[in-house]
């Protein structure tokens, strides 16, 4: 009787762990998820699925930077942005720029995605300064301050554009693709 309570105790025990394991392992997962989904980081990714880089709000300051005094088309108010030239960070993955942009390169162009899903599109010629000064930047700030949660950390800014459905808010993806 005492040796079978042990026996019980035991696979007791071991159901347990197995059981918490499972849980562990099952509410891990969703964490690991999240931590991808989290707008904290910017991801940059070249033609045919590479090169990629992955920038925090932190590298993205060291770049050099462009100010750009707007007057945003919804709220008529004078605005200004401060961040990174989107062509910029275009070259650091080795898009197509410049003279190289011709031929098949035409019909190349940047997915912008936000953490809520929202998406835009650029061609690469509407982002070239051999085609256009666009001054379409990836901004950081805004009035001087970082941007806040439903801004930021990272917000594409298209001064040209005259409505703003391109300054995608929340940006956590530049993916860079070929027109088949
Ligand atoms: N992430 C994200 N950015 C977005 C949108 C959106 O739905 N999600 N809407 C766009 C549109 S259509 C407009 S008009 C502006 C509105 O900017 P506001 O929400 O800052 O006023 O944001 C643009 N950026
Ligand atoms: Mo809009």
């Amino acid at each position: 009787m005492h040796n079978l309570f042990r026996e019980h105790n035991g696979a007791f025990s071991f159901a347990a762990c197995f059981l918490a394991a499972l849980a562990l392992t099952f509410q891990a997962e969703p964490r690991l998820f999240a931590q991808e989904a989290t707008p904290s980081q910017l991801k940059i990714t070249g033609l045919g699925g590479g090169p990629s880089l992955v920038l925090y709000a932190a590298d993205h300051r060291k770049m050099p930077r462009k100010t750009l005094t707007v007057v945003n088309p919804h709220e008529k108010k004078t605005e200004v942005y401060e961040g990174v030239p989107l062509a910029d960070l275009l070259q650091r993955v080795g898009v197509p720029q410049g003279e190289k942009l011709r031929g098949a390169n035409m019909a190349c162009y940047v997915v912008a995605e936000a953490a809520d899903r929202y998406r835009i599109v650029f061609s690469l010629a509407e982002l070239d300064s051999g085609f256009l000064d666009s001054d379409v930047i990836v901004a950081d700030t805004l009035n001087g301050a970082p941007l806040g949660p439903n801004q930021g950390p990272f917000k594409i800014v298209a001064p040209h554009d005259k409505r703003p459905a391109r300054w995608i808010r929340m940006l956590t993806s530049v993916t860079v693709k070929a027109a088949n």
